[in-house]
């Protein structure tokens, strides 16, 4: 596990975040850029496009309690164990997600709250947040992203049984008035089981709440005047059973928008609510307002250029117009690694990242082999240097290359 620690050459005793401070241990992987991204809170940040997105679907669901100031910081029980993640999950490897220390990590999705907030008394919830996940560089991936997550939970008897087949009823006939296309699969099915501990109708009943419930907000965000095609597809969650994802057709591309299930009985058991029934979803905010504003680039949410800032309105979707496009630089960087030792891409990514933030636009490993007599690892990566406000010019490429290979060279690799 302690693996890819070693490429932090040099670790402190301890990171202050959001005003606390932290010991660090030998699987601390968490980095400067990182930590500079904790205070911005971009959904909470009037006129901002995920401001904007979350504002219009919490309006969508007006009977819902809103939550979104809880702290990234969680400990790694309630991101996974909490909601039944086996041990060996990969999400909890160190090469995927962001740990403080072994106690500590930042959440990787807005999953790690159900317990806290069902445990609240509330049956209606969103709650929004910035996730982390350590992954590679490109125009649709960034380390942090924000998802919201919703709830609904009701009283597991005839009666609550009851109350959900009418509001199902009712939300059927206001569908039909309108102009969607779903594609569907079963509410269960032998591959998508309800929990043992369900009734099988009962958690059909649920299911279809979500679909119904899930299929109106897509029609408030992606509706228009061509029908909206929604396609519902069985997923694994290990806190949901049976899950979905839901994928929207937008311009052109089946865009996977969120993932959802009927609520692990044990997650409500362990919040004290054990005799309801419901269901959750999470969604990506970024995903979505890049499609419905026309962002190109994922790095563009956190710029600080006016030309990106002042396109936007409070609570009011527009077209974002790109300014103009600045030229690539691309780097190649090839390397032996020391005899024996590998190198994770999301490792190789945050380096980069810390050196040159958002200056870098994607990453690609280009070669990689073993030599037959050495038994040492070559790797190639190239660099794609871009500037989204401004021309960058070779010297400065030149100048960010040159830290990362000294950054590479600090940890042991062989420059070729
Ligand atoms: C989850 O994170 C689950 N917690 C969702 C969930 C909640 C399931 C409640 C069941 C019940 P997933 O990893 O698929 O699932 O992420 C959910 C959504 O977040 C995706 O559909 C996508 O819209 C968004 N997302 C995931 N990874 C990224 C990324 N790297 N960049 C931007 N958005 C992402
Ligand atoms: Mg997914």
């Amino acid at each position: 596990v302690a693996r890819s620690c070693r490429w932090y050459a040099t670790r402190p005793i301890h990171v202050d975040i959001l005003g606390e401070r932290h010991p660090t241990d030998e699987i601390t992987n968490i980095t400067p850029s990182i930590l500079a991204k904790l205070p911005l809170r971009l959904h909470t940040r009037p006129k901002h496009p995920l401001h904007t997105l979350r504002t219009l679907i919490e309006s969508h669901f007006p009977t819902f309690k809103h939550h979104s100031s809880l702290s990234p910081l969680v400990s790694p029980f309630k991101n996974f164990d909490e909601l039944s993640f086996p041990k060996d999950h990969p999400g909890r490897a160190v090469t995927d997600s962001y740990y403080v220390n072994k106690d500590l990590m930042l959440r990787t999705h807005t999953s790690a709250h159900e317990v806290e907030v069902f445990r609240q008394g509330d049956d209606r919830w969103l709650l929004t947040a910035d996730v982390y996940r350590r992954d590679e560089i490109d125009g649709s991936h960034y380390p942090v992203f924000h998802q919201m997550e919703g709830a609904c939970i009701f009283p597991a008897t005839p009666e609550g049984m009851r109350h959900v087949a009418e509001d199902n009823a009712r939300m059927r006939s206001q569908l039909a008035k309108t102009n969607i296309v779903i594609e569907d699969v079963p509410h269960v099915a032998p591959t998508n089981p309800a929990q043992a501990g369900h009734d099988p109708a009962h958690s059909a009943l649920v299911a279809e709440h979500l679909k119904l419930s899930l299929n109106g907000m897509l029609l408030a965000l992606f509706g228009g005047a061509t029908p909206l095609q929604v396609r519902w597809i069985e997923a694994y969650f290990p806190f949901t059973s049976p899950s979905f994802e839901v994928e929207v057709f937008y311009r052109g591309k089946w865009l996977e928008i969120l993932g959802s299930g009927v609520v692990r009985q044990a997650t409500l058991d362990t919040a004290n609510v054990p005799d309801k029934i419901g269901w959750a979803f999470g969604l990506g905010l970024e995903r979505i307002a890049m499609i419905l504003y026309s962002i190109p680039d994922i790095r563009l949410f956190w710029s600080e250029d006016e030309r990106f800032l002042s396109q936007f309105k409070e609570n009011e979707i527009t077209t974002f117009k790109p300014y103009s496009k600045y030229p690539s630089c691309f780097k190649d960087v090839s390397f032996w690694l020391p005899q024996g030792s590998a190198l994770h891409d999301n490792d190789f990514c945050d380096l980069v990242r810390d050196v040159a933030g958002d200056i870098v636009e994607d990453v690609k490993k280009i070669d990689s082999f073993v030599h037959p007599k050495t038994n040492r690892a070559s790797l190639c990566y190239r660099i794609n240097y871009r500037s989204m406000d401004r021309s960058l010019s070779n010297e400065e490429a030149n100048e960010m290359q040159a830290q990362v290979v000294s950054r590479l060279t600090e940890l042991g690799v062989e420059i070729r």
